[in-house]
């Protein structure tokens, strides 16, 4: 597999910062998206405990974070970014998809055409973000009864399986497979970071990001 992190810019690179025994701490984007109303802010409150605000709150744009250890030396802080813009401005675009290293596409398992938007979804993402992006694909709200269900599971395994990424089917109502999904995306990408401990300081060092 593509080593993700290695191959992004600098800038694409939200930052690294080392903890006082020297271990590394890694604050690092992910972003959401999907067709409005498959549950996307639902799953974002969800993993995130403290939502923050941005610069481009006026589109509707916000980010929670969640610190998550991935090894003895390394830790993740992931911003985790929703928005319910429309992405009709490229400065929006630009804003949501710039610095992402982590993308979930999600639609509802219990709506066809949320599934049939992926395309779409999947080639803004293409357009707009690094092409070594790590992706993992939702179906959210598998807590519908099979009579509502539009999108069978092994649909959204072969979408999921063309395209290269991981699969996984959530139920942001009931907290059912949300943290796999998240620590699924953001261990994908925590694996291709350096993982050795900071020996040359032990005072704390904070990137211009943080
Ligand atoms: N049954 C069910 N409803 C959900 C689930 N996730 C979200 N919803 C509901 O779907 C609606 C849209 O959710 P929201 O998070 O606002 O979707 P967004 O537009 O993608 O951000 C809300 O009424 C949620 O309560 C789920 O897993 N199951
Ligand atoms: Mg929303």
């Amino acid at each position: 597999m593509v080593r993700v992190v290695d191959q992004m810019s600098a800038s694409c690179m939200a930052g690294c910062s080392y903890s006082s025994s020297g271990d590394r701490v890694y604050t690092l984007k992910f972003v959401l998206v999907g067709s409005r109303g498959v549950g996307k802010t639902r799953l974002a409150s969800l993993f995130h405990r403290k939502k923050s605000g941005c610069p481009s709150a006026a589109v509707g744009m916000q980010f929670g974070t969640r610190t998550l250890r991935y090894s003895d030396s390394l830790s993740v802080r992931a911003q985790i970014w929703d928005t319910a813009g429309t992405f009709a401005f490229k400065s929006v675009k630009d804003a949501f998809f710039g610095g992402t290293v982590g993308v979930m596409l999600v639609y509802d398992i219990s709506k066809r055409s949320t599934f049939d938007d992926l395309a779409r979804w999947l080639s803004l993402v293409r357009e707009n973000s690094h092409k070594s992006v790590a992706l993992i694909l939702v179906g959210n709200k598998s807590d519908m009864s099979t009579t509502q269900r539009e999108v069978s599971m092994v649909e959204g395994m072969r979408f999921a399986r063309k395209h290269g990424m991981d699969f996984v089917e959530t139920s942001a109502l009931r907290g059912l497979h949300v943290e796999e999904a998240c620590r699924q995306l953001i261990m994908s990408v925590a694996r291709y970071l350096p993982q050795d401990k900071c020996v040359w300081s032990k005072k704390k060092v904070r990137s211009s990001h943080d």
